[in-house]
């Protein structure tokens, strides 16, 4: 079966014109799977992986290619509804896009709510995070895997030191409502446009800044003109590998286990490629002359937000209990299980 067939059926299906054919076991299927990072950035390596463990655990039945760089959409919210029409097999993106399609992933836009990167892996690994993978079953979007999207400062045009040098400052967001309620609640004022108009606004001067962590920062060329970076840590993102439902209703039970097990599979490639660029990335801004600030005291940002993360406490009372839980929590993850110690 070529992409073209495939990727008309899955907007037939889409559009609710005709019945879902079952892809067959001996099919051989092309699924596309978008990604707005560079070839060689961390996430992009690991959609690669996945793409390999997929050909690998059906045999070549089902054939994923990676489209980087943005080619099939530069905007994630545009790749997020093909996914969900049936388009597109594959996209990952960073939980921040999917603000308007689940109310709990949200939370993940609240500041200051992972201690550490192991603190958040800690809650995703666990049964409530894995759990959380389903949210998106409503908008019809398999969640597969996480990835990491380590931690996010803000960068400017302008010095940055502390908190009160945000003050009114024109910061892009995601957009995210919880996101530009933390933007907001630290001072600054929120812009929320899509990924790939932030370099011709920090260039125009239309925007003072953004926020992202150190990889995006390097590989988005955003260090260019924002060439003031405050490592404030406000945020811990974690991104997602996220399926079509029309498309994964379409395979067989095999294939759907196989390609669970070869996201699930791809994550500690993902994290390792990750936490070896987070430092390279940080080098290398550092090295081209970015002032890099380290905030050592987060009292005064915290203090910041504490209304907001009072109002969310109550807004989703269970979510932020298991990830406080999952604070002294060490989860052992092997491929495909989890071992509570
Ligand atoms: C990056 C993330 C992208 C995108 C971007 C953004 O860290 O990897 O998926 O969401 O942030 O701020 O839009």
């Amino acid at each position: 079966m070529t992409r073209f067939y495939c990727g008309m059926v899955g907007l037939l299906l889409g559009l609710g014109l005709i019945a879902s054919p079952v892809i067959q076991a001996q099919d051989h299927v092309s699924l596309n799977l978008a990604e707005i990072h560079v070839k060689g950035y961390p996430t992009e390596q690991a959609d690669e992986e996945f793409a390999r463990l997929v050909g690998k655990y059906t045999d070549g039945a089902l054939k994923v290619t990676v489209f980087s760089d943005g080619q099939i959409a530069s905007d994630e919210k545009a790749a997020i509804e093909q996914v969900q029409s049936g388009a597109l097999a594959f996209t990952r993106v960073s939980t921040g896009s999917l603000g308007p399609f689940s109310a709990r992933l949200t939370v993940f836009g609240l500041p200051y709510l992972f201690d550490s990167k192991e603190h958040m892996w800690s809650f995703l690994n666990s049964p409530y995070g894995q759990k959380m993978l389903g949210d998106l079953a409503s908008s019809r979007i398999v969640g597969l895997c996480w990835y990491d999207g380590g931690a996010r400062s803000f960068y400017a045009r302008v010095p940055l030191r502390t908190l009160d040098d945000l003050k009114g400052l024109r910061i892009r967001t995601q957009a995210n409502p919880m996101i530009m309620d933390t933007v907001r609640a630290l001072g600054a004022d929120p812009v929320p446009v899509g990924i790939g108009q932030v370099i011709g606004m920090l260039e125009s001067g239309a925007i003072d800044g953004a926020e992202n962590n150190p990889p995006s920062l390097l590989s988005l060329q955003h260090y260019r003109f924002a060439r003031h970076y405050m490592l404030n840590n406000h945020m811990r993102l974690p991104e997602i590998l996220i399926m079509s439902k029309v498309v994964w209703d379409r395979l067989t039970p095999a294939h759907q286990a196989a390609v669970r097990k070869a996201a699930a599979d791809s994550v500690a490639f993902q994290r390792a490629r990750w936490d070896a660029y987070e430092i390279e990335a940080l080098n290398a801004v550092k090295a081209d002359g970015v002032s890099v600030v380290e905030v050592k005291d987060y009292r005064p940002f915290r203090y910041a937000v504490r209304g907001l993360l009072a109002e969310a406490a109550t807004q989703f009372p269970d979510t932020l209990k298991a990830i406080s839980a999952a604070r002294n929590l060490r989860w052992v993850v092997e491929p495909g299980q989890i071992n509570v110690p």
